[in-house]
This record gives structure tokens, C-alpha cells and sequence, in this order.
């Protein structure tokens, strides 16, 4: 496990000398200490980052010279896969198959960007069409310049790599910070050192989101932030960037509808709905967290739902066979198991689940839980839980489904299920969501377009939208016509 802070191509300790523990939430076990940057780090590494675009020629090389790098990244996450899985199951907590399938991800997303790169290399500029023949023009892209990468912890290698594979084949430079309780992944993408990638073009800084995160958000020499997290922290981010104009791309949270219409195979429907909210243990921007049944298969759905919710084997993540972990922290819990018993009280009944489960004294673990009677005005119903919590309610007919659906503050996804795909594609377009899954929950591509509506975000990560995130738009124009430009208006033209 590093111990160090890297910056401008070194591993170095914080100026300061600082540390903060990392705890497995299985165990509750301090199992590392590392580094919490402060001001200071982090105008070291918007240093580095500062030099390796205005000076070192980051941006200028092509995008083959580029992706040859990002490729070199990906083959060093795959060698050490299984490593750094393991790496991310006793940080977050998560079950190790599935840190396993993040890990790959990740590395498929640094190969992804990499063949984006490659044909960017194609690229002059869009051509624009003028209405004046005497000038000609293209548009460009070029790279926004220092980005400031600030990620969660729900998916801490591959947030990571949403961020910093597009980044870098924009041909800007990264200050990358994880958060404070799954740092150790974050700290082995410097893999990029094996990867020769060049001095400053990558960095990452471990430490407080209120210390370190808030120092890249301020820093003068950051010239865009990329942010995924709370909507709270989200909203004070972009008020911060503000003040110096800073690009923000924001990925924020979400209470995503799951709505099921009654020509639904059952069985299929509870594969999915519980997908979409135990997987991560529930701990998903994305998790669709509101299922709406329409009521001709609500009560035989429920059964089943619950049924199945009960067989989950939860447990330490190294274990075989876990399919849900503990959650990540000892404050997520209380506060997943908070929202439970708010629920209750405002009337909902936890049709399975809601406790810490017998036999785990320790560890942050909590058993999957369906709620119904959940009041619409409630929180349980409105407010992101994030954790394996799920309000269910029936509906009668599309239109009521939709407004339900609809009826949030969050767009980030949605999910439709129907025999009919004409309903289901009415459906989609009905939604007003960013994401939107017909007869499937969260299957994620690192192809297509990732961000949300309304309060869950601004911007789209992953594919050529994720890459437009970290591009500037310039327009080139040419006057290519040997006639004299003439700038004075003769006075017969200007009373035209
Ligand atoms: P946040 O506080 O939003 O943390 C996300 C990242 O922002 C972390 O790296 C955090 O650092 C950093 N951060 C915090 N305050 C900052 C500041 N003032 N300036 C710059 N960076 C700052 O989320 P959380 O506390 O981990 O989780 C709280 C809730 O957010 C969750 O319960 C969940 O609802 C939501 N959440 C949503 C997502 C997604 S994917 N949308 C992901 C995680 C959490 P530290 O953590 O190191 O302090």
C-alpha cells in the first residue's frame, strides 16, 4: 500500500506530515495511514500540473503519443488486477467480484479514451459554414488546461478513471483527489510512473475534502473542476468556481424511478429491480431506489422481491460467495439506518431487512431492505438514501406512472419495463432523466453518455461527451480572398 502523496512524478510526504487512518468498514480495523495534503501539497501539484501544460508540452503532443500512455495504464491496472481488487474490497467494503469487475472497467475506460485519442488525431476542426464566401472557418478543440478531479467512494478506481482518462487525452494535466475513505486505490494509478507518463501530468493528493478538496476548488491555477459526489458539495463547488469563471462538470446524486408495467415477467423484473439497488450495497448515484409496480402484479412482485431480498448473503468481501458488504463507513451506516427508521416513522413498513444483521457485531454491515407504504412526501421517498434501501409503491396507469416517476428533484436515471416497446420507448421519452434503461437497471458503458437532469448534475461523462468535458471550442477564421477587405463602409453601403 503507498503511504505518500504523488506529485510532479515523486511519491513525497506532505509538507505538513499529516496523516489520517484508513479503516476496513468489515472490520472496523485501522489497516493504513496516509498523508492529508493541505494547501500547500496541493499548490505543489497544481504546480507540477501548471508546468507539464504551459511547459512540458502535455497538450502538444499528438493523440498517438497520448494514447500509447493511456494504454500503458490500462495494461498495468490489468497485470495487477486482482491486487488492486483486493486493494478496493478492504477500503470500501465491497464484495470482491465485484471490485474485481470495477478494476477491469477501469482499465477499459483507459483504453477506451485511448482509441479516442488516436482518432482525434484525424481531426482539424469542424468545418463552418459562413455567409460571407470571403473567410473561411473551423472549429477546433483544444484542451481547458489544469483539471481538478475530485471523486467519491463509491466506486474509487473507476471514478478515478472516469476523470482522468478523458483528461488526459484532451491533452490536459490532473490534480486528482480521492476521497478521504478509499484513498488507496486512487494512489496505485500511479501506475502511470511504470508507464513513464511524463512528470506532473498526473497527480494525486489524499486528504480531507474540507482541507485538500477545497484548496484544488480555490487554486487560482485550476482551470476546471470535475466533480462526482453529494449535491451539497456539489452546490458549493460550482459557487466557488464562480469566482474565477473555472469550468465545473458535476455528477451528483439521484432517487432514480424503476417503473414495471404488468405485462413484465415477474421473475425477470425482481432480477433487475434487485440489482439496481443491492448491487455496491446500494451505494450507486444511479441506484433505482423507487420501484413503482403497476398493481395488477404488485402484490405477487412483492412476494417474490422479498423472497429473493432474504436469500442475499451479506459478509466480509474477501469472503466466496458475499453478495452484499458492509457499507463504507461508520457514519454512512448510522445515517442509511437513520433514513430507515425515519421512514417508519412517517408511516412506511419495512417489508424485509432494515437492522444490522445477526452475527456482525462489528463492521458496518446492513441487511437489504424493502420498504412499502413509503409516504410520497417522505424523506425515505424523496432524499437519496445511498444504501441498500428500497420504497416501493403500486401504480394504476402510465400516466400516473410517469408523474411519479418524474415527480423529483433528481434526474440522473430511470427505468422502464415492458412487454410493449412501444409503451416502453413512450415511457423513456416521457422521463426526465439523463440515463434511462428499458427492461434493464445500471448496465454502464464507457461508450455512452453518463450525467444527470435537473439536480443531478451538470455535463456528461464517459464517451466523446466525456471527453467534451475537458475541451475548449475555438473557432479559427480566415480571410482568403485577394480583394481588399475595405474596412471604411462607403456612405452609399451604410445606408443599406
Ligand atoms: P461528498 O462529501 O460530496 O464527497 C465527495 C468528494 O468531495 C470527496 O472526495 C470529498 O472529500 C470531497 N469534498 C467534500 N467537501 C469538499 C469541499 N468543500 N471541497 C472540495 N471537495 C470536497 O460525499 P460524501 O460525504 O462522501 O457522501 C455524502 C453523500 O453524498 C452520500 O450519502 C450520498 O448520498 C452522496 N454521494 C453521492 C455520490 C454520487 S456518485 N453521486 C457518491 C458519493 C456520495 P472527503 O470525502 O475526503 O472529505
Amino acid at each position: 500500500m503507498r503511504s505518500e502523496l504523488y506529485i510532479g512524478g515523486r511519491w513525497i510526504s506532505p509538507i505538513k506530515g499529516g496523516t489520517f487512518d484508513v479503516v476496513n468498514p468489515a472490520t472496523e480495523d485501522v489497516i493504513h495511514k496516509l498523508p492529508a495534503a493541505t494547501a500547500e501539497d496541493v499548490d505543489a501539484a497544481v504546480a507540477a500540473a501548471r508546468r507539464a501544460f504551459d511547459k512540458d508540452g502535455w497538450p502538444k503532443l499528438s493523440g498517438a503519443q497520448r494514447a500509447a500512455y493511456l494504454r500503458a495504464i490500462a495494461d498495468g491496472i490489468r497485470v495487477r488486477q486482482q491486487e488492486i481488487a483486493r486493494l478496493e474490497v478492504i477500503d470500501n467494503g465491497k464484495p470482491l467480484p465485484e471490485a474485481a469487475w470495477d478494476i477491469a472497467n477501469a482499465a477499459g475506460c483507459f483504453d477506451y479514451f485511448a482509441g479516442l485519442a488516436e482518432q482525434r488525431d484525424n481531426d482539424r476542426g469542424e468545418p463552418i459554414k459562413l455567409s460571407d464566401a470571403r473567410f473561411t472557418s473551423r472549429a477546433v478543440k483544444e484542451p481547458i488546461g489544469v483539471a481538478g478531479a475530485i471523486i467519491p467512494w463509491n466506486y474509487p478506481l473507476l471514478m478515478a478513471a472516469w476523470k482522468v482518462a478523458p483528461a488526459l487525452v484532451a491533452g490536459c494535466t490532473v490534480v486528482l483527489k480521492p476521497a478521504e475513505l478509499t484513498s488507496l486505490t486512487a494512489l496505485e494509478l500511479a501506475i502511470a510512473d511504470e508507464a513513464k507518463l511524463p512528470p506532473g501530468v498526473l497527480n494525486v493528493v489524499t486528504g480531507s475534502g474540507s482541507v485538500a478538496g477545497q484548496a484544488i476548488v480555490d487554486h487560482k491555477g485550476v482551470d476546471k473542476l470535475a466533480f462526482t459526489g453529494s449535491g451539497p458539495v456539489g452546490s458549493k463547488i460550482m459557487t466557488a468556481a464562480a469566482r474565477d469563471i473555472k469550468r465545473v462538470s458535476l455528477e451528483l446524486g439521484g432517487k432514480s424511478p424503476f417503473v414495471v408495467f404488468d405485462d413484465a415477467d415477474i421473475d425477470e423484473a425482481v432480477e433487475w429491480i434487485m440489482f439496481g439497488i443491492f448491487w455496491n450495497q446500494g451505494q450507486v448515484c444511479s441506484a433505482t431506489s423507487r420501484v413503482l409496480v403497476q398493481d395488477g402484479i404488485y402484490g405477487e412482485l412483492l412476494r417474490r422481491l422479498v423472497e429473493e431480498t432474504r436469500k442475499i448473503t451479506i459478509g466480509n468481501g474477501l469472503e466466496d460467495g458475499i453478495l452484499l458488504g458492509p457499507l463504507v463507513s461508520k457514519r454512512q451506516h448510522e445515517q442509511v439506518l437513520g433514513a430507515i427508521e425515519a421512514a417508519r416513522a412517517a408511516g412506511a413498513t419495512v417489508a424485509c431487512g432494515g437492522r444490522r444483521p445477526d452475527g456482525f457485531e462489528r463492521g458496518y454491515f446492513l441487511e437489504p431492505t424493502v420498504l412499502t407504504d413509503v409516504p410520497l412526501g417522505s424523506d425515505a421517498w424523496r432524499e437519496e438514501i445511498f444504501g441498500p434501501v428500497l420504497c416501493i409503491r403500486p401504480f394504476s396507469d402510465e400516466n400516473e406512472a410517469i408523474e411519479l416517476a418524474n415527480e423529483s428533484r433528481f434526474g440522473l436515471a430511470a427505468a422502464v419495463m415492458s412487454k410493449d416497446d412501444v409503451r416502453a420507448e413512450r415511457v423513456a421519452a416521457a422521463f426526465r432523466a439523463g440515463i434511462v434503461w428499458i427492461n434493464c437497471s445500471q448496465p454502464t458503458f464507457t461508450e455512452a453518455p453518463w450525467g444527470g437532469y435537473k439536480e443531478s448534475g451538470i455535463g456528461r461523462e464517459l464517451g466523446y461527451w466525456g471527453l467534451e468535458n475537458y475541451l475548449e471550442t475555438k473557432q479559427i477564421t480566415k480571410f482568403v480572398t485577394e480583394e481588399p477587405w475595405g474596412w471604411y463602409m462607403k456612405p452609399s453601403e451604410a445606408a443599406q
